[in-house]
């Protein structure tokens, strides 16, 4: 065997191989051969790769499942420093039994971005565990008699199965569902935790009672018409004492820490206007009006007038106040005026809205303002007085001051009550601060007018606090009042498929946690048969579970019969797939110091508000207190950079089902009616008519759905996860269409092909592993490309093209799997490398070679089984691309594209949008980003004789350009200058 390879190896090759070496590669040449077939089967490949990865990952890192740790974690110990791990995660999923699309979308994309830093040599960790509690499983046993554990196990094997199908490089050795109880003793300790720390309080809330099934109900749960969805009873709205974490105590650092996620687009603006709109901190004041009493001395000396106003800047354009009919004022005016009272009796029988008002002629207000003296002179009238119907007699003082100019509701009281009165606008879209006319309300921020005094002119958001503040120090009339939307969270839940609350209540102690050595309080076999002819919580029949003893005066007591929303359960995972098997901690200090906070979280936008705003809140109160050292280094800066668990945020965009409806009835059709036998033009069966198709979000009804396990079955993983990235932008909707997998189907074998072709030759002369040093090989050629023969200069033009495209391929791709979001344009990016390489026919041998590597190294982390068998052929004594030693393999650019810039292309000159020169330049590198590109083309159009022709006069001077537009690739630049320049 040796003397055999020694032959073929062949005079070209520099150096001798070893003999262990030789072993190494023969075996492997072997190997490829056998898989040299002409027809190659991407379902196998998967399989193949996926026994393999699976091997490796087992010798080199031996499951975690196999030993529980107690006080440390037992992970492998971390020479890396955190900055060299990266945390990849995607949104757990609840373990329905069926994986959709939307699952297979996102874990694409997770293994996508987690195979790329695998590649660019870093630790990650994608891990995947279940989110198991919840509803649906507990109707299932009501419904069919199972257990819930026994039906969201066999659903979790189902799924699991399926996810594998997808060549996805999750470590399965951290899995976890959330209903083991192994996880959900550590929920257990949290909850005790967050009471000692002082976030969790019992108090008394309003839920949604079922009098029938005797059971509190989900919102969801209850119909439009205010009835059960089970039992179709009136839904009654019961006190109960109820379990809340106190969010709310940290609705300022959830508010402030926005921020930190708003930098270079960590999260989306959209789920950061969400989160915000969900906090909802407005600042608004409370003022009091001084009011003047003309006669009436039975009324005595009245009180100021206090009112609550959101829109604090807007005091400047008060016009009037209006009282609520309920308030103590209406009330003891009506004691003796009779005008009053009869326009209170009017109101009461009028059962329409309206906005007649009372005014009350012996009654005036003053504004605050009016106080302060001279420096603001127009607001010195005492106002009007309304009793008015759209004041509301229990919202905060039952008082308004209103401003016709800025609210809608007091614009048409206004209107209604003073028609001929003028409207004082003091906010203004225009910056200068000049009012512009307008003939309603002005709803808006904007600019304070000159009513504003020495406010005018500043933007109306920015100048609330220090009106407030002034009127409160000049005049002590006024004080700021922020309100937030955001309430605790109630936690409670009358479920038995949850995590039991860890507390015993005793009649004597009172509610007493369940100490520490008796954790988890598991929860206890139901008969659900025997439970679901009864109502309400199962949990509650539980009766030996129930009755226990005292931990405090071991008299006898109650368990707590609630379970955690399961919220609670997904606010917390991510911690834990850091330490999974830590028995004695949630997670400890080492680990969460290594992997957390997350690098790049993704998921679904539905989850936008409530499951990301409850793990904010529960990594700040959790990691901040118990490790407070650990922070998310944004930046580097440590000191400054606050407890957030997710790094980065990417959503992804829903799956839409291709849809055929019937043109006549509008009814949607199932496969079988309708004909595809051709594919380009559908039939409805046994008729002449076309469907109508559209793309609509999955579902039964619409017989729209696919099933991902068949799908990847025929056309294989890789190939499925190039066709849903190359579908659409990561954020965007995807319609998903079977048919349009032959794109990425076809690339896939033109790939193979071609390497299968070039692999045969690298056999021959054994020079794959040959270094290319593309900065020393294009060089050299360039020298002695003076007197080049026609045939080389082909060969020149055409290594230069293809060497080019993979520099320029690198960045692109790098840039697309870093900001994962574009990440469809990557593999058109890979589509078109590989069309160069193969179509430039006289590139010289070794450029293609080279060529062809990076192209396969760049298309490992989408089509990770190909990739690697590719790779297996072109380098067969360098072992797997997917290496558990973390092999930095993903290429870098070489250096070499500024000496490839040999294509020139005609760039259109204009200044001020007349053309003065048309110029050769270079390509643009494609790294520039659009500042820099702008200088960058500048400086070429400078240097070209065209140029130092036509533009060297003043007028001209591109240098000067106030604006410069780049037309797409370069084509044409047009020169704004300023109008002075123009003698
Ligand atoms: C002056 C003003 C000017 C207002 C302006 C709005 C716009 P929310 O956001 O719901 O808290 N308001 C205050 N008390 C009221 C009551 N008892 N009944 C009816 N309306 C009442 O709404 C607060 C705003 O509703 C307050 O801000 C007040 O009108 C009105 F350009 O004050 B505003
Ligand atoms: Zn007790």
């Amino acid at each position: 065997m040796y003397h055999a390879i020694r032959k073929l190896a062949g005079p070209g090759c520099l150096q001798l191989p070893t003999p262990t070496l030789i072993a190494r590669r023969s075996l492997f040449a072997l190997h490829t051969r056998c898989y040299a077939t002409a027809h190659l089967n991407l379902p196998k490949l998967d399989e193949k790769w996926r026994q393999r990865w699976t091997e490796n990952r087992q010798r080199e890192r031996p499951s975690l499942a196999a030993k529980p740790s107690t006080t440390s974690s037992n992970l492998e110990p971390d020479s890396q420093s955190p900055a060299d791990h990266m945390y990849i995660l995607s949104m757990f999923p609840y373990p329905s039994g069926t994986l959709h699309l939307g699952h297979l979308r996102v874990y694409t994309i997770a293994d996508v971005v987690a195979r790329y830093h695998t590649l660019r040599g870093r630790n990650v960790l994608l891990p995947m565990g279940w989110d198991a509690f919840g509803l649906p499983a507990e109707n299932a046993a009501i419904e069919r008699g199972v257990a819930p554990a026994e039906w969201t196990r066999a659903n979790i094997a189902r799924m699991k199965e399926q996810l594998e199908l997808m060549n996805g490089s999750f470590d399965w050795s951290r899995e976890f569902a959330t209903c083991d109880p192994g996880f959900y003793k550590h929920t257990q300790k949290l909850f005790l935790l967050l009471r000692q720390f002082g976030l969790v309080t019992r108090q008394h809330a309003v839920v949604n009672w079922d009098p029938v099934d005797k059971t509190v109900l989900a919102n969801e749960q209850v119909d439009s018409e205010g009835r059960s969805w089970r039992s179709g009873a009136k839904v009654e709205q019961r006190p109960l004492e109820q379990w809340f974490f106190r969010i709310t105590e940290f609705k300022e650092a959830l508010l402030r820490d926005l921020d930190e996620l708003a930098k270079e687009n960590r999260w989306p603006d959209r789920v950061l206007a969400m989160q915000k709109n969900w906090l909802g901190r407005t600042t608004g004041a409370r003022y009091r009006f001084p009011l003047i009493l003309h006669g009436q001395p039975q009324l005595g000396a009245l009180e100021d007038l206090e009112i609550y106003t959101t829109r604090p800047e807007t005091i400047f354009g008060a016009q009037f106040i209006a009282i609520s009919s309920s308030s103590k004022l209406a009330k003891d005016l009506a004691s003796f005026d009779p005008k009053v009272r009869e326009y209170l009796e009017t109101l009461e029988k009028s059962t329409e809205q309206n906005m007649q008002g009372y005014r009350i002629p012996y009654i005036q207000a003053h504004n605050p303002i009016s106080r302060i003296g001279s420096e603001f002179p127009m607001q010195t009238e005492p106002l009007p007085v309304f009793i008015a119907p759209y004041v509301g007699g229990d919202y905060e003082t039952g008082a308004v001051m209103g401003v016709p100019a800025h609210d809608a509701r007091d614009f048409a009281f206004w209107q209604q009550n003073v028609p001929s009165g003028e409207i004082k606008y003091v906010i203004t879209p225009n910056s200068t601060g000049h009012s512009t006319k307008m003939d309603g309300p002005y709803l808006e921020s904007g600019y304070m007018t000159k009513l504003a005094g020495k406010y005018s002119g500043r933007s109306s958001d920015e100048v609330v606090e220090s009106i407030v503040e002034q009127i409160r120090s000049e005049t002590n009339l006024s004080e700021l009042q922020t309100k937030w939307k955001l309430r605790d969270w109630l936690i409670s839940r009358q479920r038995y498929w949850g995590t039991p609350i860890p507390i015993i209540h005793c009649g004597s102690c009172g509610p007493q946690a369940v100490p520490d050595d008796q954790l988890p309080v598991e929860l206890p076999e139901v008969d659900f048969h025997w439970a679901s002819g009864r109502a309400g919580n199962p949990l509650e029949f539980a009766t030996d579970w129930v009755n226990t003893t005292c931990p405090k005066c071991h008299g006898t007591a109650k368990r707590d019969t609630d379970t955690m929303d399961t919220f609670v359960d997904s606010s917390w995972y991510y911690m834990r797939f850091a330490d999974p098997r830590n028995e004695d901690h949630p997670v400890c200090e080492a680990a969460a110091r290594t992997h957390l906070p997350v690098d790049v979280y993704i998921g679904g936008v539905e989850h936008a508000i409530l499951h990301l705003l409850y793990a904010r809140f529960f990594y700040k109160a959790i990691m901040g207190n118990l490790y407070p050292n650990i922070k998310a280094d944004h930046d580097g800066v440590t000191e400054t950079a606050s407890h957030e668990p997710f790094k980065r945020l990417i959503t992804q965009g829903m799956v839409h089902g291709k849809t055929y409806l019937d043109p006549d009835s509008g009814r949607f059709l199932k496969p079988d009616e309708v004909d595809m036998s051709n594919p380009s033009e559908p039939k409805i069966v046994g008729s002449e008519k076309c469907p109508i198709i559209t793309y609509e979000k999955m579902s039964k009804s619409k017989h729209n759905g696919v099933d991902p396990t068949t799908f990847i079955s025929k056309h294989g993983a890789d190939a499925t996860r190039a066709h849903i990235l190359f579908q659409a932008p990561v954020a965007e909707v995807l319609n998903w269409d079977d048919n349009k997998i032959a794109g990425v189907s076809r690339w896939l074998r033109r790939v193979y092909d071609h390497v299968h072709a070039l692999a045969a030759t690298v056999q021959m002369t054994g020079d794959s592993s040959m270094p290319f040093d593309a900065k020393e090989y294009f060089a050299r050629k360039k020298e002695d490309s003076i007197d080049m023969t026609k045939e080389r200069t082909a060969q020149w033009d055409d290594s230069m093209t293809v060497w080019r495209t993979v520099q320029e391929s690198i960045i692109s791709v790098t840039a697309a799997c870093e900001k994962v979001y574009a990440l469809n344009t990557a593999v058109s990016t890979l589509m078109s490398l590989t069309n160069i390489i193969i179509d430039k026919p006289n590139a010289s041998h070794v450029v293609k070679l080279a060529a062809t590597t990076e192209l396969v190294r760049l298309m490992a982390p989408i089509a990770p089984a190909s990739a690697e068998e590719c790779w297996s052929m072109l380098r067969p004594n360098e072992g797997m691309l997917f290496d558990e030693a973390a092999l930095a393999r993903w290429p870098k650019p070489d250096g070499s594209l500024p000496l490839l810039n040999f294509a020139y292309a005609k760039c259109t000159v204009a200044v001020n949008g007349k053309k003065r020169c048309v110029v050769d330049i270079p390509l643009a590198p494609i790294d520039l980003d659009e500042n820099k590109l702008e200088a960058w083309i500048t400086e070429q159009i400078l240097q070209t004789p065209q140029a130092q022709e036509k533009l060297n006069t003043p007028e001209n001077d591109i240098r000067k350009a106030t604006k410069v537009f780049v037309m797409k690739g370069g084509k044409g630049v047009n020169y704004l200058l300023p109008k002075g320049s123009k003698i």
